[in-house]
Order: C-alpha cells, then sequence, then structure tokens
C-alpha cells in the first residue's frame, strides 16, 4: 500500500515538473517574439500541434542569426550586398591595433574601396597609397585627427573628414572606434586642387532634390576638383526613389538607420542598417523605406569626370 502510495506521488511529481517545464520553455519563446499567446495555451514542446511551424517558422527573426550557413549578402557581377554576419576582419596593413573588413574593392569591379576600421585602445591609422585620397566617417566612438601641420580635431559619431591624396595625416584612438572609410586613386584635373574637409553631418544644409522626396546632405563640395562625393540620404517610413535609376556612377552604400526595400539588376533585397552595397555603373537601383523609423544612408558617387 506504501509502495503504490510512493509511486503515485513520484508521478504527480513528474507531471508538475512536465508543466512547470513546459510553461517555461513557452515563457521563453514569448519573450524572444514568436510564441502567441493562443499558441501558448494549446500545446508542450514534446507534442507539437498541427502545422505549428506555420507559426514558428525556421527562418524566424530571431533564429536567423544562428542559423548554420545562412546569410543575406550577395555577391554579382554588377551589385552586392554584404549584411553584418559575413564580415571577416583582419588587422589593417599599415594600421596599428586596428581590424578591417573591406566591403567593396577593385576585385568586385570597383574603382574604390570602402571597408569598415574597427579601431582599439591606442590605435593609429597608416597612410593610404600615393595618389589615394581618403574620407572617413565616425560610425562609433570619438577618433583625434592630427595633419601634418598638427593641427588636430576631435571627431565624434557623424563627423568626417576628406584627406586629400599625399596630405600627412594620422588618425588615433584611445579606447575604441569604428569607421567607415573611402579610399580611391584620385583622377586629378590640371589646374584643380582638393582640401582637406573636416566637419559633421548635421552642419550640412539640406539639398533641394525636384521630383524626389528623400531629404539629401552633400559632405563634401559640389566643385569640380573633387572626383567624387558623399550623400547622406534620409527617407522617411514610405518614402521612396521617384527615378528607377540607372546611370554611369559607381555606389557604395552603408545603412546607418532603418530598413526598407533595395532593388539591384532583377532581385530584391529586405536591407537594414548594417547593411553595405555595392552597386557598379548601371545597375538599375531604387529603395523603399519601411519600418516605422526613419532610413539614413550614406552613399560614395563618383563625379565631375567626363567618363570617357
Ligand atoms: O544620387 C544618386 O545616384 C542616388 N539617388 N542613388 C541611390 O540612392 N541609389
Ligand atoms: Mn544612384
Amino acid at each position: 500500500m506504501q509502495k503504490t502510495n510512493k509511486s503515485a506521488f513520484s508521478a504527480l511529481k513528474l507531471f508538475l515538473l512536465s508543466l512547470t517545464l513546459c510553461h517555461l520553455r513557452f515563457g521563453i519563446a514569448e519573450e524572444e517574439g514568436f510564441c502567441s499567446a493562443s499558441f501558448v495555451s494549446k500545446s508542450c514542446p514534446n507534442s507539437q500541434p498541427l502545422y505549428w511551424k506555420v507559426t514558428n517558422p525556421t527562418l524566424s527573426p530571431s533564429q536567423l542569426q544562428d542559423l548554420p550557413g545562412f546569410t543575406r549578402s550577395v555577391y554579382r557581377s554588377d551589385h552586392a550586398l554584404v549584411t553584418p554576419e559575413s564580415h571577416v576582419f583582419s588587422p589593417l596593413p599599415d594600421w596599428t591595433n586596428t581590424l578591417g573588413a573591406y566591403l567593396i574593392s577593385p576585385a568586385a569591379g570597383a574603382h574604390f574601396v570602402m571597408y569598415i576600421a574597427k579601431m582599439q585602445e591606442n590605435s593609429k591609422s597608416g597612410p593610404p597609397p600615393p595618389d589615394v585620397e581618403r574620407f572617413l566617417f565616425v560610425v562609433e566612438g570619438t577618433v583625434t585627427l592630427t595633419d601634418i601641420s598638427g593641427v588636430s580635431h576631435k571627431l565624434m559619431v557623424d563627423s568626417y573628414s576628406y584627406l586629400p591624396p599625399n596630405l600627412e595625416h594620422s588618425v588615433k584612438c584611445q579606447a575604441s572606434s569604428t569607421l567607415v572609410v573611402f579610399e580611391r586613386r584620385y583622377a586629378y584635373l590640371e589646374n584643380y586642387i582638393t582640401e582637406q574637409v573636416v566637419n559633421s553631418t548635421d552642419k550640412q544644409l539640406i539639398l533641394q532634390t525636384p521630383d524626389e522626396v528623400f531629404e539629401l546632405r552633400k559632405l563634401l563640395p559640389a566643385s569640380v576638383a573633387y572626383d567624387f562625393n558623399i550623400h547622406i540620404m534620409d527617407f522617411q517610413p514610405g518614402e521612396y526613389l521617384n527615378v528607377k535609376e540607372v546611370h554611369y556612377n559607381q555606389h557604395g552604400l552603408l545603412m546607418l538607420e532603418g530598413q526598407g526595400i533595395y532593388r539591384l539588376g532583377d532581385s530584391w533585397y529586405p536591407v537594414q542598417a548594417g547593411d553595405a552595397i555595392w552597386m557598379a555603373p548601371f545597375v538599375p537601383q531604387w529603395y523603399a523605406a519601411l519600418g516605422k523609423t526613419r532610413t539614413r544612408y550614406l552613399l560614395y558617387k563618383d563625379v565631375n569626370r567626363n567618363p570617357l
């Protein structure tokens, strides 16, 4: 009799334990945001209800990052999307204590490089190759830029600098910071030279964009000496490019904020902050902002030179 009581008690304990585990499991799932309340009340992890994958897809947002081998990155002959899970960092040549990930380079068909530089404690930049101009934009942290005359500038997030070719300078970082850097071989024009620029996005005027709704700021002077410019483009959710662009210029893009859909050639890509895009000349391109917050992206564009 005593034995029967004991085993009934053990069975009850087991039942209560499995109930608790069931609750715990779905409590966690709910926090992760992919388990609906009605679903919770009718199921237990050991016996999944019919069609449960419909509401818990393998590619649910929280699982996406951990799915083996999955990436949104794409590489085509006329465009590339490079998403953060694909970034590969290694020590940047000539820089100290800095890791770099080249996201766009001539190997992809571009005439420029775009890279992310992660500067660590007591780090310092190296010089660009001879005749190469450099543009850097601070995405995170603070750096100190010093030019050959000894003049120093503190660059914080949203600040940037353009360094003409062969201008000696150094970028130093005491703690840690992240930069996006563009470099290209300067296309010299007789009687023109570029000058160093140090500024920040919020100090730039919003420019007129006839027939378009996005807000545009240009970070460099529009004068003919400069062979590229960097645009900052803002879209409110629901806004999109009116022109379905096809043009001779190349682009390197970094999404700074927001999310939306980018059309590149015949493909349509969901994109979000942190994504980088390479657009070759003449690739059809179009963007629509979605989500609940504004999209802001930073865009390299070669300008002011005859394409012949
Ligand atoms: O200026 C541009 O070419 C820009 N509107 N392109 C783009 O956003 N893809
Ligand atoms: Mn364009």
